[in-house]
């Protein structure tokens, strides 16, 4: 049975380590720094896979040694931000968090694929790849497969049509900066320019963006975790199962979009081997002028650590 590692039992990591095992697609380490909250959890998917009866275990865990033989290691540890904190304390609280955790990978789980969740996402997943020194093609972050559901249940809804039915991308950063690609977006083959206003179009783009930040909204406490632990697990499925799915992903580009040494979301070719292909799709002038701006705050955010 592949073994799959989760790093954080937070909403995300919980969600994601029930996931991974209802599919049967692997077994699940899941590890935390609250000990009593990981053992609990892990006792309660236990009791759950006795009635769903998928035959995939969960061993909970505080000691890195345990993620050993790895295929995949999803990093979700970290904090939100909190009232009164500014992103770069954000940004310095969790990049401790998640170069703590890359050593312990390096150390224990060298041959694993690594998808980082906790944000700010793209700055992460570049401070993943430069700490783990891997080829390029295995350190990858998760958000623009999130980013694009969200943008096509938008787009479902508002056209009364089925997810499937929509041909998406959304690119850049994970943050006020994304890219959802109009140009190349299809709904049933046609261009969506074809089947809503420009000003409806306008209206999902902007609330795409604020998806997040609206369901915290509602929520009050803690931020979304289902369709962030569905787009961790699409990334592990793809890895395990090698589907070679194209699907949005940060990772490190050398050359493509004109970009090089920053990690930012693109669609890629996912497989065995992590990333497999970054996708070049064509993009509008100003498409193309927002995902450059896009990195560049990305890369200020990063220059600022
Ligand atoms: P939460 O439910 O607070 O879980 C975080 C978990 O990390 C907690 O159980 C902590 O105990 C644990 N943790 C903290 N420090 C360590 C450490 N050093 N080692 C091991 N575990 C530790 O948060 P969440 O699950 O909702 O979110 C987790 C992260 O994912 C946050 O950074 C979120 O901002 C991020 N997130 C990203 C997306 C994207 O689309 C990129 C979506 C949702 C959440």
């Amino acid at each position: 049975m592949p073994k799959v590692a989760v790093i954080g039992s937070g909403n995300v990591g919980a969600t994601l380590a029930m996931r991974v095992l209802e599919s049967g697609i692997a077994d699940v380490v899941m590890l935390d720094i609250v000990e009593g909250v990981c053992r609990g959890k892990a006792m309660d998917l236990t009791d759950a896979a006795a009635v769903l009866k998928h035959g995939c275990a969960i061993t909970p865990t505080v000691d890195y040694k345990e993620i050993a033989g790895s295929q995949v290691v999803v990093i979700t540890a970290g904090f939100p931000r909190l009232p009164g904190m500014s992103r770069e304390e954000l940004v310095l609280k969790n990049s401790g968090i998640v170069k703590e955790a890359v050593r312990n990978i390096k150390a224990y789980a060298a041959d694993s694929i690594i998808i980082v969740v906790t944000n700010p996402l793209d700055v992460m997943a570049h401070i993943a790849y430069h700490e783990s020194g891997f080829a390029r093609g295995r350190v990858l972050g998760m958000a623009g497969v999130l980013d694009t559901a969200r943008f096509v249940a938008l787009i479902a809804e508002e056209l009364a049509v089925l997810p499937k039915d929509i041909e998406a991308y959304v690119i850049g950063s994970h943050g006020d900066t994304m890219i959802p690609v109009v140009s190349q977006t299809k709904v049933k083959g046609k261009p969506l320019t074809e089947v809503l206003s420009g000003d409806k179009i306008a209206a999902i783009v902007q609330r795409t963006k604020n998806r997040g930040a609206e369901i915290v909204g509602l929520l009050k406490s803690g931020s979304a975790y289902y369709a962030p632990s569905a787009s961790a697990f699409h990334m592990v499925k793809a890895v395990i199962n090698d589907t070679r799915e194209v699907m949005c992903v940060s990772c490190p580009l050398e050359g493509e979009y004109g970009l090089r040494d920053i990690c930012v979301g693109v669609p890629a070719r996912i497989g065995r081997n992590g990333l497999e292909k970054v996708i070049e799709i064509p993009l509008a002038a100003a498409e193309e002028a927002g995902f450059k701006e896009s990195a560049q705050a990305i890369r200020t955010t990063i220059g600022k650590i």
